[in-house]
């Protein structure tokens, strides 16, 4: 598949999405978003591939939805682009393996909603995130109003939407943004090496774990245990589950593959 502004690379089972337009900071323009798009749909079909990065690269994440473009939209045009923007970010967001955001340089509004929607967040001690959106008289609103407050509470995203405010990797840390801070030359490489760990855990505890804690939080805590249930039970019919449990026994290492 040609892609002009992603690349896309398997490494082992781990699969790489890179943004890769440096000229515009990998701002969040309808090709861009529709090539993301794109590169899902050829992860979510591989089965072979057990985990994702998504990165911009050692300079920049991504600054943003596209200013320029966005510039002159009307209300309907702007409707169109942020719900073009939506398919494809739930699509990250409900992709059944596990996603790390490599995060070096900026991550900016619509570019801090992308790593928002990827399971884990790492960090480079040079990465910048903030949500300039309200200096520019809209709201984060590729995502970021409904997932920020889930990810680190209603206060500290109130504070950091309502302000605009630009914070460094420590402090991002500190909120709960981002999972783990590393030197920016290390960024992808600790983001490959935990996503390997994870790809030699149970796929499809993973995928149904990830489901369990999604759809609990859409619900009340009930209906959320009763949806464990449901999917914990599914686990037992699977032969993976044998194989850890008879793994665990035998004391030797577990041969997951998804079944
Ligand atoms: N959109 C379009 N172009 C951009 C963007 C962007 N978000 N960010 C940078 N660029 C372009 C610049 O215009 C510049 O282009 P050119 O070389 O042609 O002038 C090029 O990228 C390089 O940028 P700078 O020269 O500005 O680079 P600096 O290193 O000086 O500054 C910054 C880097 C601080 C990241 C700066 O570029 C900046 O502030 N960018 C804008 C950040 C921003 O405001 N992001 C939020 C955008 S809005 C959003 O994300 C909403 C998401 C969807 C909701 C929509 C609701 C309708």
């Amino acid at each position: 598949m040609e892609y002009t502004v992603v690349t896309l690379d398997k490494e082992g089972a781990v699969g790489v999405l890179t943004l890769n337009n440096p000229a515009t900071l990998n701002a969040l323009n309808s090709t861009l978003v529709a090539e993301i798009g794109r590169a899902l749909e050829v992860i979510a079909a591989d089965n072979q591939i057990r985990g994702l990065i998504v990165t911009g690269g050692e300079k920049v994440f991504a600054a943003g939805g596209d200013i320029k473009a966005m510039m002159e939209c009307t209300p309907l045009a702007a409707k169109k682009y942020v719900a073009s923007i939506h398919t494809v970010f739930n699509r990250l967001a409900e992709i059944s393996i596990p996603t790390i955001a490599a995060i070096c340089g900026y991550a900016l509004g619509g570019g801090l909603e992308l790593a928002a929607c990827c399971d884990f967040r790492f960090a480079g001690e040079g990465a910048r995130f903030g949500f300039p959106e309200v200096t520019l008289g809209i709201f984060p609103a590729a995502g970021g109003s409904q997932r920020i407050p889930r990810l680190i509470g209603v206060g500290k995203a109130k504070e950091l939407m309502f302000s605009g405010d630009i914070i460094d990797a420590k402090t991002a840390l500190g909120l709960g943004l981002v999972n783990r801070v590393v030197p920016d030359s290390e960024v992808i490489t600790k983001a490959k090496e935990f996503a390997q760990k994870l790809s030699t855990r149970a796929p499809l505890a993973l995928r149904y774990l990830k489901a369990s804690i999604h759809a609990g939080l859409n619900t009340d805590l009930n209906t959320g245990l009763e949806q464990e249930l449901e999917k914990v039970a599914i686990l037992f019919s699977t032969r993976d589950q044998k194989e850890g449990m008879r793994a665990f026994m035998e004391k030797r290492k577990p041969n997951f593959i998804g079944e």
